[in-house]
């Protein structure tokens, strides 16, 4: 069956070492040109980059290089009456961009720029009866949105503010008997949603009541012949996966259920030579949000150069501090 799989092939000129300074120099230009056409047609994104892009430093130890003036002067504008935060500013709350803004803010140690009374109010109206919570106020449902909630309110010490028990068993209800987690209860099996109900069990202690065995089976199996990781079963490999897949595999101590070397072939592989920054496979465009994932998996893998990674949060073990899982 091995040979039937889809897969992606992997050029022998695709990069074999790790770019460091390539990745610093990409991670900044996208921050700086302001007036590119990416910049502005990213701009529904902007919380969520800003994130990738820190995150992608303080992982190369380059955090210091990032405008930290500017970044908490966005941040302090986009968080809305509703206490939430926005992608920028004018724009409606989520608690996705809520969460990015946390992270990057836990990043350079200054939550003290928002209000987070209001921040925590916000996330507590998102949760609904049945445990779950919703991106923004009645809007969708997905497991991805309980472990944004249950972050944010982790990095502000605020847990105890929504109902702990009920969030817990919403995801435990996603579960399925293929050992992998959906957006919503008999939802099929995605690694994004693996790692994002794994994470909620972490923050909460309550990875016990899963069974580690078949989950850790269906993320190993998503390794591929070329040594990348897929999403679900009949999907091509992509770089964002060894994150996703990575680090729900360190969450359950299973790491050294895939191949270790294969991977960081493909990781590798996935960089630009010319650019910098990684993407989602070997000769396709760079960009931040494959960037921070692609170098957040080599740092699980405990690759050289690169600071330790918490496989939760993804964010250094250094920024996350006492919030770290392990
Ligand atoms: C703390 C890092 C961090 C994140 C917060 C938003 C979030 C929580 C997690 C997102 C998890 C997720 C659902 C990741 C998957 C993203 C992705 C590549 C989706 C694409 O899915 P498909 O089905 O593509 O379009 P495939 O790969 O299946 O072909
Ligand atoms: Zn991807």
């Amino acid at each position: 069956w091995n040979l039937a799989r889809r897969d992606v092939p992997i050029p022998c000129n695709a990069p074999k070492e790790l770019l460091k300074e390539k990745h610093v120099e990409f991670i900044l230009k996208c921050g700086r040109d302001k007036q590119s056409y990416e910049y502005i047609m990213s701009e529904y994104l902007r919380m969520s980059g800003m994130y990738w892009c820190l995150a992608a430093l303080d992982v190369m130890g380059k955090v210091d290089e990032a405008d930290k003036e500017e970044i908490l002067r966005i941040i302090k504008a986009c968080q809305n009456e509703d206490g939430g935060i926005a992608a920028a500013e004018q724009h409606d709350s989520h608690i996705l961009h809520t969460l990015c803004a946390v992270q990057v803010l836990t990043i350079l140690n200054r939550l003290d720029i928002i209000d987070v009374d209001a921040v925590v109010n916000y996330t507590k109206g998102l949760q609904n009866e049945d445990g779950s919570f919703c991106g923004e106020k009645g809007n969708e449902i997905d497991t991805r949105f309980s472990l944004c909630a249950l972050a944010t309110l982790h990095f502000l010490d605020r847990l105890d503010e929504v109902n702990v028990e009920k969030a817990i068993d919403y995801v435990l209800s996603c579960y399925n008997f293929d050992g992998g987690f959906g957006t919503r209860p008999g939802s099929e099996s995605h690694a994004g949603q693996v790692y994002c109900c794994l994470g909620v069990l972490a923050i909460t202690g309550c990875l016990e009541k899963i069974d580690v065995y078949r989950t850790g089976e269906w993320l190993a199996e998503r390794q591929c012949p070329s040594g990348g990781l897929c999403g679900r079963p009949e999907k091509l490999p992509d770089v964002c996966y060894s994150w996703w897949v990575l680090a729900s595999l360190a969450m359950i101590d299973k790491l050294h259920w895939i191949n270790r070397d294969s991977m960081i072939k493909f990781i590798l592989a996935c960089q630009d030579d010319e650019m910098g920054g990684f993407a989602d496979r070997p000769g396709d465009m760079p960009d931040p949000f494959h960037t921070v994932f692609g170098l957040s998996g080599l740092s699980l893998l405990k690759f050289e150069g690169l600071e330790p990674v918490d496989p939760v949060f993804c964010m250094t073990k250094k920024a996350v501090g006492r919030f770290g899982f392990m």
